[in-house]
């Protein structure tokens, strides 16, 4: 990585369309624009003021009218110049611009650059650069909202709230190190203890949130379960609102596991309709129950579907919701009786769309802890979990053992020293280079 390089690349995707941005970001950003632009251009770019005008290849012929943003650095996303160029959205366009770019001293930048320099410029952490990333990819609005939030910092803040306790209590130690001869005064340890207590609770709020926030903002795996022909396929396309499976009454229609996607209550899920689970002797269609047995496993919630009141409902699991569909052929006394006796099974009718709602309820409920996504801060990634889990753990140990710990009070502070540096490791800056790489390089080019 040479951070003085100016770097180009596409920042919307390939393709045709009405408009497409390439975006230029380093110390020659400027000079590279100027390039661009006819010799006899005298309109100057000002710092964020859009300019309409004309570019032209290196020969001097004209290739396209467009838009030019410059934002001067430090006050810019990279912190670096950076040029914004709005195009007409065609390929050709697009590519011949950044080739000219390149020509002129540009190099194209690597995935996830751009917020690479950001975080390197100290304009995001690394828990709003990864957020930048997972913004990108929402599939649901409540996604992008929660993503939002985090890229504005509502989880770093905290975090750093929660630094600056840690280091308060490391301070108040290490003043006893320093200063106290024999007696070791009460109060500073007790106000340096509560401290981190109340560091220790947050950390645990914060990590009973990552379930949730695991599944809003990356979305969850949802299985249709069941035996051939009780109406797998045709569920899948009652909650898709189309059809997307072939449904038939002939049992083993549906051999492979078909994946739609959709969004419940906010949550992006990924319905995978199975082949149905029964012995049979077929190659193909055993491949497929052995399919689906490896589905039900590696799921977020599982829908067991039945079509038979005399099937026998004896599945106690948190992640499988038993559905009885067909009620249409059942009389409303027979199904009353059987809700009574199974009140944790709902029945449907996929083909008539009935229940469908109350039913995308309970698959909620099934998948969030809390359905109504009311924390205010959620961890997201397996990482931050990680991370919050150790520091976590930290404080536990130094709490359990705080009277052994105070009898040599240097390894105390180095524990709590060790809790700080494992959350530096999570937002900056004493993040290693390995990491960062794997961060940034789930990023798109252009961002
Ligand atoms: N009466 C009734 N028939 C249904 C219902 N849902 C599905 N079926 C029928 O059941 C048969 C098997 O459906 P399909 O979705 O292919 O079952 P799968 O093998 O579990 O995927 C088809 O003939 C469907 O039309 C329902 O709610 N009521
Ligand atoms: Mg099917």
């Amino acid at each position: 990585m040479h951070s003085k390089d100016t770097i180009v690349a596409p920042s919307t995707p390939h393709g045709y369309g009405g408009l497409a941005v390439v975006r230029m970001s380093g110390d020659g950003a400027l000079r590279v624009a100027n390039k661009l632009l006819p010799k006899t251009n005298t309109t100057p770019l000002i710092n964020r003021f859009a300019t309409t005008l004309l570019v032209v290849t290196p020969d001097g012929d004209p290739l396209d009218d467009v838009v030019v943003t410059l934002f001067s650095g430090p006050n810019s996303y990279t912190g670096e110049d950076i040029i914004e160029i709005s195009c007409h959205g065609s390929p050709a366009i697009v590519s011949s611009l950044v080739s000219f770019c390149v020509e002129y001293g540009c190099r194209i930048a690597d995935p996830g650059e751009f917020t690479r320099r950001a975080y390197i410029n100290g304009k995001l952490d690394l828990v709003q650069a990864e957020s930048v990333a997972s913004l990108i990819h929402s599939r649901s609005l409540d996604a992008a909202k929660l993503n939002v939030r985090l890229v504005r910092g509502s989880l770093s803040n905290k975090l750093v709230e929660l630094r600056s306790k840690l280091i308060k209590a490391l301070s108040l130690i290490e003043f006893e190190l320093d200063v106290s001869e024999d007696e070791l005064d009460e109060e500073r340890l007790n106000t340096a203890f509560s401290l981190l207590v109340s560091v220790r609770e947050i950390f645990s709020t914060l990590l009973k949130t990552y379930h949730d926030g695991r599944i809003i903002t990356s979305g969850a795996r949802v299985v249709l379960s069941g035996e051939p022909n009780v109406g797998k396929s045709t569920l899948l396309n009652a909650l898709l609102g189309k059809n997307r499976a072939i449904t038939s009454d002939a049992p083993g229609t549906t051999r492979d596991t078909i994946e739609a996607y959709s969004v419940v209550g906010g949550v992006p899920v990924c319905f995978v309709d199975t082949a149905g689970i029964r012995e049979t002797n077929n190659a193909i269609e055993s491949d497929g129950v052995r399919r689906s047995i490896e589905e039900i496993e590696t799921s977020d919630f599982t829908l067991r579907i039945i079509d038979n009141i005399s099937y026998p409902v004896d599945i106690i699991n948190v992640k499988t919701l038993v559905v009885l569909n067909k009620s249409d052929l059942f009389s409303q006394k027979q199904l009353k009786l059987f809700l009574n006796k199974h009140n944790n099974v709902v029945s449907i009718s996929a083909i008539r769309e009935q229940n469908i709602s109350l039913l995308e309820n309970k698959i909620l409920s099934g998948l969030l802890n809390d359905k109504f996504h009311s924390a205010d801060i959620y961890l997201t990634t397996s990482r931050q979990n990680s991370v919050i889990k150790d520091c976590h753990g930290g404080l536990e140990n130094i709490l359990s053992s705080w009277n052994v710990l105070l009898a040599t009070a240097d390894v105390l502070a180095f524990e709590i020293r060790d809790v700080i540096d494992n959350l530096g490791f999570l937002m900056g800056p004493t993040t290693p280079d390995t990491v960062l790489d794997k961060v940034f390089n789930s990023f798109c080019v252009g961002k």
